[in-house]
């Protein structure tokens, strides 16, 4: 079973669209696990209204680490019960028919898939804005700097094994905890791959994005995977295929 782990802050115009999709677009057994930060946030009395009427599971969870949705989703790798995870964001960005590819990566054995909008088959589709030139240039410079088989590392739609969030705890606050998640999982050595996600920038409500903290992270876990990989020798491959040729023999 996937979680669908969806953070939340006033999305009462995309929440019900969402639901929708995840309904069309996923074959998967899934459940959603929608966290929020605050009860009077407007996603909720909307969410409330319709949430009996899908045919799979939705969970409310209040965030319990405090505000902001790397908290959020350090709750739901809590809360989660399902083998796999997946950040899908509220704000109708992400392709969700890649949610089934993703879940078929992860059985052939990859511990992440990254959505990707700058691998072949993926787009960006959003103003040209300097968010959308960094944002390129750190996925396409940390593939050529450190090999991370990924060409979008800011991308935060991505499908996880749950046991290995649990493993990898989270120091950053806010967006760019989950480039420093994958950074770490790639140190790790764990296996990354990637599916092209074509992406749009949102219609309704706010982005809550902050350019500053985020830039300041991503630089920050750039330059220590870079550190940690040429310099310390992490980031090599896990023998987790080996090990399992063998045992077939
Ligand atoms: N619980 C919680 N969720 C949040 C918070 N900020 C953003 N989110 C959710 O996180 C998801 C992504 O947030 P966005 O504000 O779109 O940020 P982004 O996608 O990184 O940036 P954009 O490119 O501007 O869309 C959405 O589902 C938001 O509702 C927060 O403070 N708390
Ligand atoms: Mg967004």
């Amino acid at each position: 079973m996937i979680d669908v782990f969806v953070p939340v802050y006033n999305e009462k115009d995309n929440i019900i669209p969402l639901l929708d999709e995840l309904n069309e677009k996923v074959s998967s057994d899934f459940r959603v696990l929608v966290v929020y930060d605050m009860d009077e946030d407007n996603t909720l009395p909307v969410l409330r209204s319709v949430m009996d009427k899908y045919s799979y599971s939705i969970v409310l969870q209040k965030n319990t680490y405090g505000r902001g949705a790397i908290n959020a989703f350090r709750t739901a790798i809590q809360a989660a019960q399902g083998e796999y995870l997946v950040y899908a964001m509220a704000d109708l960005a992400d392709d969700l028919t890649t949610i089934d590819l993703m879940k078929g990566k992860l059985d052939a054995g990859s511990d992440v898939v990254v959505g990707s909008r700058y691998m072949e088959g993926g787009q960006r589709n959003s103003k040209g804005d300097l968010k959308a030139f960094l944002s390129r240039l750190s996925g396409v410079g940390m593939k050529g700097l450190t090999g991370i088989p990924t060409h979008d590392i800011s991308n935060a739609y991505r499908m996880y094994r749950t046991e290995i969030l649990r493993k990898i705890p989270i120091t950053t606050d806010g967006h760019g905890g989950t480039i420093e998640i994958l950074q770490k999982i790639y140190l790790a050595g764990y296996a990354i791959t990637e599916v092209p996600d074509v992406w749009n920038d949102r219609v309704a409500g706010e982005s809550q994005f902050k350019m500053g903290k985020w830039m300041s992270t991503c630089i920050y876990w750039c330059l220590y995977t870079i550190v940690h990989k040429w310099f310390l020798g992490q980031g090599k491959p896990r023998k987790k295929a080996i090990k399992r040729e063998d045992s077939r023999v």
